[in-house]
């Protein structure tokens, strides 16, 4: 469903913009998705106009290595492939609310780590209340253990090495109009509306690979 290299592509939502109601407003997903990520690939993508070398590579290898780009793009494309390198796994996480309760390989590990899901639940709001200003908070695997991590601006886990199962975004934008200031009214939101399917297979992926 991506595609993957220059010249980048806002595809649509996979869902419709009110499927998140009434945990993410309508509005506030159009205009994020619409607008802020569609930023973020229109300046990718003229970062990347000066640079035919760049225009073969991945939104991933842009990111994993950073260093072989020439030093005075390195940080505009840092900002613009991690910016929707981001919002692409954000929106891609997220599903209209369902009363099913997460399962299978990724839930069972979330419990041996973190005691259960309530436990898991209180430390990723935590984490997610703890980003000053602008960041993501995110579940990802480290060495092959599950851990909570917190990301400033649009850095992405894969700079570290870290492979991301959920993301939440807690910039201003993606909560401001519904929520206003409250970021935990947010995050509780946000949990009504994971796609735990979508991480669960990010999850197995991630096993059978390694
Ligand atoms: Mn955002």
């Amino acid at each position: 469903m991506y595609n993957d290299c220059y010249p980048f592509i806002n595809f649509p939502l996979p869902y419709a913009p009110d499927a998140l109601e009434p945990f993410i407003d309508t509005k506030t997903m159009t205009l994020h998705h619409d607008r802020h990520l569609q930023t973020y690939i229109d300046n990718l993508n003229k970062a990347l106009s000066s640079c035919p070398r760049l225009q073969t590579w991945s939104l991933c290898r842009l990111l994993c290595h950073l260093p072989q780009i020439p030093h005075s793009l390195q940080e505009t494309i840092r900002r613009n492939a991690g910016g929707v390198y981001n919002h692409r796994l954000y929106f891609e996480l997220l599903q209209s609310p369902s009363a099913n309760p997460p399962q299978g390989a990724l839930t069972l590990a979330i419990q041996k780590k973190f005691w259960s899901l309530e436990q898991f639940q209180l430390q990723f709001q935590e984490a997610a209340l703890s980003v000053f200003g602008s960041g993501y908070a995110w579940l990802v695997i480290k060495q092959n253990q599950l851990e909570i991590v917190t990301t400033a601006n649009q850095n992405t886990p894969l700079e570290y090495g870290l492979y991301p199962l959920l993301v939440i975004d807690v910039w201003e934008h993606a909560y401001y109009l519904k929520h206003y200031n409250q970021r935990s009214a947010y995050i509780d939101d946000w949990f009504q509306v994971i796609n735990w399917e979508a991480a669960e297979n990010r999850y197995l992926s991630y096993r059978k690979e390694t």
